[in-house]
């Protein structure tokens, strides 16, 4: 087994004391901190994801993936900001209401700093109100969306009404993103962006400010 299929499986198996090591070690060799994210980090939650659906998982196994890969992700953090530049732009992002799943939302957050926006971060389970109220107050040029639920995904569009509501559509820029969300439905809300991935997100972010 490779270096890097040996941290997909401790991620898989919860073990974030074998996640971390195995980690420094394959950074060590070598390894670029995206293909460690992409292969073994990224690859081994979708793994995860699979067995939950197949009953083979609960929430419990869930929940002890997605620690060991968060500490494996801060081991990554510093490399994966090398590039930090001057901030092109501001981003206030959150999980939608309802939904506490933060992993991709802190990817994407990390991925835009390292791509040299200012990301001002609201966390998970956040109302519509709340983004209103961050973005009359911070001013971003941009807010950026999360959700995992298929439940969750109507509070992205009723944060968009409550924007309209509070005539703060017009100052700020929507990006919407999570496994579940699709540009169909991007569309379908009036969103500005959707983007798949962490990656694809600090590219329409740059975009979306005709960068
Ligand atoms: Co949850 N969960 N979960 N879970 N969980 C999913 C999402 C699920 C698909 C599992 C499954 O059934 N296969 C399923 C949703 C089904 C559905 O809605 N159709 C599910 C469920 C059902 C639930 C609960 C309801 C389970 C229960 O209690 N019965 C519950 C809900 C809790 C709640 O939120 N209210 C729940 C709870 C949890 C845990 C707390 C145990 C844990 C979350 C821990 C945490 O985040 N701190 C958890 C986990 C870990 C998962 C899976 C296994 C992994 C999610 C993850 O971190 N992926 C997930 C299965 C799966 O996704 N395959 C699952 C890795 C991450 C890097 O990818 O988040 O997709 P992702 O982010 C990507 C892109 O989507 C994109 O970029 C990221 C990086 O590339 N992206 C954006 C994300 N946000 C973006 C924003 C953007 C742009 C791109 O712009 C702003």
């Amino acid at each position: 087994m490779s270096l890097i299929q040996e941290i997909r499986q401790a991620v898989i198996e919860g073990q974030a004391k074998t996640v971390v090591p195995k980690v420094e070690q394959a950074l060590k060799e070598g390894t670029a901190a995206d293909k460690i994210l992409q292969d073994g980090l990224i690859d081994a939650m979708r793994e995860v994801g699979r067995l939950f659906e197949e009953g083979e998982f609960f929430v419990p196994e869930m929940l002890i993936a997605a620690r060991a890969m968060k500490e494996g992700l801060a081991i990554l953090k510093p490399r994966l900001l090398e590039a930090k530049v001057e901030p092109i732009g501001r981003v206030v992002l959150g999980t939608v209401k309802g939904d506490l799943h933060d992993i991709g939302k802190n990817l994407v957050g990390m991925m835009l700093e390292g791509a040299g926006f200012e990301v001002i971060d609201l966390g998970t389970d956040v109302a519509p109100d709340q983004f209103v109220e961050a973005v009359k107050d911070k001013r971003p040029q941009i807010i950026g969306l999360s959700a995992l639920l298929t439940t969750t995904m109507p509070s992205m569009k009723t944060t968009i009404q409550a924007l309209e509501s509070a005539n703060a559509r017009g100052q700020v820029k929507v990006m919407i993103g999570g496994a579940p969300v699709t540009q169909k439905y991007a569309d379908e809300i009036g969103a500005d962006a959707y983007a798949a991935d962490a990656s694809s997100a600090t590219a329409r972010a740059r975009a979306l400010l005709g960068r």
